[in-house]
């Protein structure tokens, strides 16, 4: 690594050395590091001016970064903060080890939060300011395969109960249980951060703290000192999400955020970096993105030693080492590390000579030490301008002796034998005998103990219980129908694409009296992809410092505006930040009790795609909104080719259990999905969210035929009946998005050309009418003795005569999947393979569902039916211009 720093170069003697440090030394006591800090940096600007190339270093040494003259003093009981602990430890390991022992395998992590103990409970006992009325209250992720550690305090403040615990990762146990790790879908009064899939954390977090700034710049909240705290593992960093949005946090000067990393140098498998220092790599990147960076890396019991050392050979030798050599020197005894570490050099080895090899044992890391992590964070909270990072190091396992400290097996530790778990209670005191302890009984100290009032009091000191997840926005009240109800109307002939039509509604959106100012529009480079440069002018692009500079088409009407206030978050190239952004909008309701709607609108090929496992996270998080597809359609998107033209989304959009996922071809169905959204979520608070995929082709929008609001939710109604419903050939047409038009004009060549009469169906939602549809066969399943249900498709067709041909932008599977509860066999068409860069109708022909396709589709169905005869068909297919022998869209 680059931060060695040499005691020896080139022959220079020691004694300048000396002097020079001497000096240093006396600039600091007599006018403080700011001084200090001027004159290295002059010297270093002088050397660069002579000619001296000093190589550049984003890292510090190998060691603290508060040294001792400035660190507080620590406000706790530090005795009675070592005995909580204690106990939180015995608890968290219990009740992994009590599930393993009652289900063999189903897992938990014990090393984890041995390893982060004290860097929470610092937290919980002296920074973690809970959310109330008056004080919106601290953010805090926790890491997710810490979890056990939050429950077993969670249960020493009276929170959960002994029978939680004992059924963690058995949570459909009578009375219930705890989840892995924090789903908010699952313990929606508790968690309210998924965290577990790595990664996902650290930019949510930066996202998150960021949009507490666009509230308050806003002027929907105060403004307020809360922060927003994220816990990581040092492996976790290695996901490119995690450092993926830290320069952001820098821009935006991010003080209101902290990110803790637990550097225990292991991940699941073995060491971060075995050959190089995950903590200075660490350090350099944050420095590098202008973080605060705090490296918490020595305990207090090495200050002395520090002390001793005025010629910097410990912090010499403390870079020089390798983090698996740190592995192993931890959990050595006291003469392996003075022979090891120490013996290097005969002046370390003097440094410790006072120090017996117990001593030598006992020298803790930076981040199991209370004070030293009360100053990182106390420096932290208060440090301003920039996010900061704390680098602790600590031990993966810490306490769990030959059971796993320090080992790389540590992760999969789920069992302790008797004597581990004995010596486990020793370390850390337990009050338990050696034969009570092997069951590993979960273990309270009565309510009047000192433990408890300690804790409670301190928790009371701090607003309440962290972590909790409550509701507190209002719901909204009005119906917005008068809203709504222009696009009801269709738009007299003009061709427009449902793009502007959504555009059109969000416009008018924003200027509603109660919804206006709660929605946050949200794009990523992309508004004038949507045609929403209008907006840029009308409610202005939030920019934290306003706009700087006059901009280069400050003459046009449409002209790119930043402000303070603006309200659209313009995010840059960034789908995962940008969803970032949509999760804290869209979680606000919970996060800050305000109702703000977000409308995420991107391009649909890098939405579920691309992020889907935050889309997912989302979901877990009962975030509220509404997803717009944009630019969707596998042959609709013209030109693009294959890696943006989108026939996928909305399979994608399948697995997640509450995404409403609609593909609407009218400006009306978009109306009633928006408006019955906002409905479903805002009002009557259901957990809820939407995507909705939008076309570019423009085409006239028919108003609204009839009242079918209740089919456009559900996920299909007829939408143009056939003309002559008495003809002999009849024929049901499916279309959905763009594609109901190509099924449209099937229907008018059928009926000109072949007599064929056929009804067509806008189908808004094939997830819909699947939920529906298994839903359906599930409760006749479980009820045998009543009256079977009926699902809504079959409903739908129970008097649809005819043939049945289904056509959508998106992979056959989507209609297939519904066509078990069709009366008859069903031909789908869909665009599976990979796009062309063409046009619509060229597309269209490739991937065989424009309307002579469609039209194809009716007569072949037909003809195996019997209805018509082979020659009409091989008729149809001449003059239809159809070539038998084209290429297979699936796999070319
Ligand atoms: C995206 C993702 N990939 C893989 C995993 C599986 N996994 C769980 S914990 C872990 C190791 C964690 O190491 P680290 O981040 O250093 O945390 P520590 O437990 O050491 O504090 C892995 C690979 C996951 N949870 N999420
Ligand atoms: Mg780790």
């Amino acid at each position: 690594m680059d931060n060695e720093i040499s005691t020896q170069p080139h022959g220079m003697e020691d004694v300048e050395i000396q002097e020079w440090l001497e000096s240093l030394d006396a600039v600091l006591e007599s006018s403080g590091p700011e001084v200090a800090a001027e004159i290295l940096e002059r010297l270093r600007a002088h050397a660069t001016v002579n000619g001296i190339d000093l190589p550049f270093s984003a890292n510090t040494p190998y060691a603290n970064t508060i040294p001792p003259r400035l660190q507080p003093l620590f406000p706790g009981d530090q005795e009675l903060e070592r005995r909580i602990k204690s106990l939180i430890r015995w608890n968290a390991l219990a009740m992994v080890v009590r599930a393993n022992r009652v289900e063999h395998n189903i897992g938990g992590h014990i090393s984890t939060y041995a390893s982060a103990a004290t860097l929470y409970e610092v937290g919980f006992n002296h920074f973690f300011r809970a959310r109330s009325d008056e004080f919106e209250g601290d953010t805090v992720y926790f890491q997710g395969h810490a979890s056990p550690g939050m429950y077993a305090r969670a249960f020493l403040e009276g929170r959960l109960s002994a029978q939680k615990l004992e059924n963690f990762r058995r949570e459909l146990k009578p009375g219930g249980g705890l989840s892995s790790y924090p789903h908010p879908w699952l313990m929606p009064d508790f968690w309210e951060f998924p965290t577990v899939s790595m990664g996902l954390s650290p930019l949510m977090a930066i996202y998150q703290a960021r949009f507490n700034r666009y509230l308050e710049d806003r002027g929907m909240k105060p403004a307020t000192d809360a922060k927003v705290w994220a816990f990581l593992g040092d492996g976790e960093t290695d996901e490119p999400e995690s450092l993926g949005a830290i320069t952001l946090a820098s821009r935006e000067k991010l003080d209101n955020l902290i990110f803790v990393i637990n550097c225990n140098l292991q991940r699941l498998d073995g060491p971060v970096r075995g050959n190089g220092q995950i903590i200075q790599e660490l350090e350099s990147a944050f420095r590098g993105a202008r973080w605060n960076v705090i490296k918490v890396l020595w305990g207090s019991e090495w200050d002395p030693i520090f002390e001793r050392d005025t010629e910097g050979l410990l912090v010499k030798r403390m870079g020089e080492l390798v983090d698996g050599e740190y592995q192993k020197l931890v959990v050595s005894s006291g003469a392996y590390v003075r022979e090891h570490f120490f013996g290097s050099d005969p002046r370390l080895l003097q440094l410790v000579e006072p120090l017996p090899d117990e001593a030598l044992r006992r020298l803790r890391l930076g981040g199991h030490d209370p004070r030293k992590v009360y100053a990182a964070y106390k420096a932290a909270v208060e440090h301003k301008g920039s996010p900061t990072v704390i680098l602790a190091r600590t031990i993966k396992g810490y306490g769990l002796g030959e059971a796993g400290e320090g080992k790389n097996v540590t992760h999969q530790q789920k069992k302790l034998n008797e004597d581990e778990l004995r010596e486990f209670r020793s370390r850390f005191g337990i009050p338990l005998n050696d034969e009570d302890c092997v069951e590993v009984p979960f273990y309270r100290p009565a309510e009047d103990s000192v433990e408890i009032q300690y804790l409670r009091a301190r928790r009371e000191a701090l607003g309440g219980y962290v972590p909790k997840r409550s509701i507190r926005s209002k719901p909204l009240v009005a119906d917005h129908d008068d809203l709504f109800k222009e696009f009801l109307e269709g738009s007299d002939g003009r061709e427009v694409s449902t793009t502007m039509a959504f555009v059109g509604m969000l416009r008018k959106m924003l200027k509603d009296a109660e919804i206006g100012k709660l929605v946050v529009p949200i794009v990523p480079d992309e508004a004038r992809t949507f045609g929403m440069e209008s907006l840029f002018r009308t409610v202005g692009i939030y920019s934290s410092v306003g706009q700087k500079y006059e901009p280069v088409d400050v003459n046009t009407l449409l002209y790119y505006k930043e402000t303070k206030d603006g309200q659209i978050l313009e995010e840059g190239i960034t789908e995962a930040g940008s969803m970032a952004s949509c999760i804290a909008a869209g979680t606000a309701y919970a996060t800050h009790g305000i109702n703000t709607i977000p409308f995420f609108i991107y391009y649909s090929m890098f939405g579920f795609q691309r992020i889907a496992d935050f889309i997912w996270a989302a979901a877990d998080m009962r975030m509220r909104g509404f997803l717009l597809g944009g630019t969707s359609g596998r042959t609709t998107l013209g030109g693009e080719g294959l890696q943006h033209q989108d026939g996928n989304s909305h399979v994608l959009a399948l697995p997640v259990p509450n995404v409403k996922a609609y593909d609407p071809a009218f400006a009306y169905e978009i109306a009633v999905i928006i408006q019955d959204g906002i409905r479903r979520m805002y009002k009557d608070g259901e957990s809820v969210l939407y995507y909705i995929t939008v076309m570019n082709e423009p085409y006239a929008m028919p108003a609204m035929p009839g009242d079918v609001k209740d089919g456009i939710l559900r996920g299909m109604y007829r939408f143009r009946p056939a003309p002559n419903a008495k003809a002999k050939l009849r024929a049901q047409l499916f279309g959905s998005g763009a594609i109901l038009n190509e099924a449209l004009r099937a229907q008018e060549i059928l009926e000109s050309k072949y007599g064929v009469a056929a009804d067509v169906w806008s189908v808004t939602s094939y997830k819909e009418l699947y939920f529906d549809g298994i839903e359906t066969e599930r409760w006749n399943r479980l009820h045998p003795g009543e009256k079977p249900r009926v699902p809504y498709v079959t409903k739908c067709l129970a008097d649809a005569p005819g043939v049945l041909v289904a056509a959508s932008d998106y992979l056959k599977t989507l209609p297939n999947m519904i066509s078990k509860w069709m009366p008859r066999r069903l031909a789908s068409l869909g665009t599976d393979g990979f796009g062309r860069s063409e046009g619509r109708a060229s597309l269209r022909e490739f991937f065989e569902v424009d309307s002579r396709f469609i039209t194809l589709a009716t007569l072949h169905e037909l003809f195996v039916d019997g209805k018509i005869e082979r020659s009409v068909l091989d008729k149809a297919i001449k003059d239809l211009g159809i070539h038998a022998d084209k290429p297979n869209p699936v796999v070319s």
